[in-house]
């Protein structure tokens, strides 16, 4: 039955796609994990937050906290009156556990034959003299500091540099234009910016110092930008404003005391782009914060101390500060960090690291991992991947048939997938496999870590126990942000107002009858296709089921009679052609796997989508070019002439 188009779709997800594989952990897995059985839940379902604060005890404290939590919804305060700095917990207490040789950091620049080796000891140095010029500088405890760096140790010395002083750092991609750090650098009030000349990406120099210079011109609160020298680029520097980092460095001190942090002192702020309008500064503390990276990275990515952990995010985002930064120096783990793209100069860059570096745990995005399927296995086949014993997966709800390929291709079929679901308000995973002993299912992140209570709702609030909802969590979390930079109203409204005391994440979720969650992407992508809510994510994953099909875009367009159609974008593996005939394979394709309400109106093939810079596609571009609107904000594109492509693509088609 139609429900005209008028309707606000009410927000109860019809979900219809199934996957009945399961992959249960092996026995070899389970006797080495780190997690080898329910004792974790077993102690957070008896007593929460004892469970927390064994879990905190983790870290070195130099004062223990008096209480553990303070809980005035929605606004937490998490291991109150305790104190710790969070560069000591990186840094300070692995070089006096012995373990000054270990390597931090295997770096790789992007062009050929660039490689750094940073032990402990090395990082030590470096963010401690980094901290005495932040000094020198007048920075100071709560002061704020702007990090727009290409993927070099520098960025991570930088936002360590920081927390060993107490000042915030704000870290912004450097992928972003001028007017975004601009904006972001003037929302934080930032005194000081740390940039590089340049960066490259696939094989050019990205001009970030030029594009500083247009942003800080606007930023009134911004006294100096300090710059490394890394791509060696032609560059003004401004007299007195500008500083080059290695001068400073080169008379620096080699050590700098470490802050006694509150747990609540603000530790970094970190901007997310909101539905509509201005991005938003999301604000982590100290020691709730350090908490929950450091557990995760312990339980979800089962790390030992001989692993060799890839993350490949980019420090400009949320998954960089946590799993690059934060979560594996806590642990004192041995990371990659690779400076450029995937595909240079071949489509094969990330598996030569792998086997370069032996790389044990490899964590990515399905948007990485389609890219991969859509270039084909010959890149992966000549490459020695046997280093790896783990898998993980961010950023995106990852379609079964990329997960199969994930575990087929590069873990060789011996490898657990970790799906992580998380938010850059999160701070830390909350929903994802334990590997040692969840059974997982592609496409399922399967079920809420230790500690973690999500519960699917209706948009009333009422839970539901099995079938498509909202995803919802009903109790406070150490690493959850603590509001929005400079603004509780609408921290309050945004995640706070939808049901009493329960966190809104904006996320639909379907509970199967294991109690799996599957989270099918923003309630705002849910289409309403009379009078059935559809998940784009699931006709998305069907879609993909299809072997033509490398990756797709779903949208709902309006349509008089159904309330909404649906668009389906497609991009075709390589080799196929796209025609009248695969639109028709495909249609029946997505009807075999979910029914006849899910066919797609359309299918527009293109050779890219429009993603935003962190690789999430942006469906409602695609919404308003299905619809002939107008473009909207692109600022957030990764590239904006795709838009421009497909937009004329899909005109010449409507004639
Ligand atoms: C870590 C990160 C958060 C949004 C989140 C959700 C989507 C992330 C996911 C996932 C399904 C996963 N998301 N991981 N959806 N399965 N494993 O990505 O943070 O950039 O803030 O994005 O990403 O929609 O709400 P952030």
């Amino acid at each position: 039955m139609s429900k005209g188009i008028k309707e606000i779709p009410k927000l109860t997800v019809d979900a219809l796609l199934t996957e009945n594989r399961v992959f249960k952990p092996s026995a070899e897995f389970t006797k080495q994990a780190n997690v080898k059985n329910d004792s974790l839940h077993k102690k957070a379902a008896k007593d929460r937050l004892a469970f927390w604060a064994e879990c905190a005890e983790k870290l070195d404290w130099f004062k223990p906290w008096d209480k553990v939590l303070e809980w005035k919804v929605p606004f937490s305060k998490w291991f109150v009156g305790g104190k710790l700095n969070a560069s000591f917990n990186c840094l300070d207490r692995h070089i006096k556990a012995g373990l000054g040789n270990k390597t931090a950091i295997f770096w790789e620049g992007e062009p050929a034959g660039e490689q750094k080796i940073i032990s402990y000891d090395e990082a030590y140095k470096q963010v401690n003299k980094l901290a005495n010029v932040f000094k020198s500088l007048g920075i100071k405890k709560g002061d704020r500091v702007a990090i727009y760096m290409p993927m070099i140790p520098e960025a991570a010395y930088a936002m360590l540099a920081c927390s060993r002083i107490g000042a915030i750092h704000t870290v912004v991609f450097g992928g972003f234009s001028a007017d975004a750090l601009r904006e972001r650098m003037n929302d934080a009030q930032a005194k000081l910016l740390i940039t590089a000349d340049g960066g490259y990406r696939r094989g050019k120099v990205l001009p970030l110092k030029d594009i500083a210079d247009e942003a800080v011109a606007g930023a009134p609160t911004i006294k100096h930008v300090l710059v490394v020298k890394r791509a060696k680029n032609n560059i003004t520097m401004h007299e007195k404003r500008d500083l080059w980092y290695h001068e400073l460095m080169g008379k620096a001190k080699d050590f700098c005391e470490p802050e006694h942090m509150d747990a609540e002192d603000v530790l970094f702020i970190l901007y997310t782009s909101g539905t509509t309008g201005k991005p938003k500064g999301i604000i982590h503390t100290t020691g709730g914060y350090l908490t929950g990276v450091t557990n995760t990275m312990q339980w979800v990515f089962d790390l030992k101390s001989k692993d060799v952990f890839w993350c490949t995010a980019d420090v400009g985002w949320v998954t960089g500060h946590s799993y690059f930064v934060y979560g594996p120096m806590a642990n004192a783990a041995t990371q990659v960090m690779y400076e450029g793209t995937p595909d240079f100069p071949e489509r094969n860059r990330f598996w030569k690291i792998i086997e370069k570096y032996k790389v044990t745990i490899f964590y990515t995005a399905p948007t990485a991992i389609r890219a991969f399927m859509k270039w084909g296995t010959k890149w992966v086949e000549d490459c020695k991947l046997t280093s790896l014993r783990l898998l993980g997966s961010v950023g995106e709800p990852i379609n079964p048939e990329a997960w199969i390929w994930y575990h087929l291709n590069i873990g060789k079929q011996k490898c657990p997938i970790v799906d992580t679901w998380w938010q850059t308000e999160t701070g830390c995973i909350l929903i994802a496999p334990l590997p040692g002993i969840t059974a997982t299912k592609p496409g399922s992140a399967t079920k809420p870590l230790p500690g973690i209570e999500t519960v699917v709702l209706d948009d009333d609030g009422k839970e539901i126990k099995e079938g498509g909802g909202i995803l919802a969590i009903k109790s406070p979390w150490p690493s959850m942000l603590r509001g929005i930079w400079r603004d509780p109203e609408r921290y309050k409204k945004t995640y706070w107002s939808r049901w009493p005391n329960t966190y809104f994440p904006g996320d639909g979720a379907k509970k199967d009858e294991d109690g799996y969650l599957w989270l099918l992407g923003r309630v705002d992508d849910i289409m309403l296709v009379a009078g059935h809510n559809i998940s784009t994510m699931e006709v998305e994953s069907a879609l993909v089921d299809n072997p033509i099909v490398a990756e797709s875009a779903v949208v709902g367009i309006t349509d008089e009679l159904k309330g909404q159609a649906i668009a389906a974008f497609v991009i075709l593996k390589e080799g196929n052609n796209p025609s009248e005939e695969s639109q028709n394979i495909l249609k029946a394709h997505v009807v075999k796997k979910i029914g006849a309400i899910a066919r797609p109106e359309k299918i527009i093939f293109t050779p890219e989508l429009p993603k935003t810079r962190s690789g999430k596609i942006m469906r409602r571009l695609l919404r308003d070019i299905a619809e002939g609107r107008a473009l909207g904000d692109v600022t957030t594109l990764a590239d904006a002439s795709v838009v421009e492509s497909l937009k004329s693509k899909y005109e010449d088609k409507e004639g």
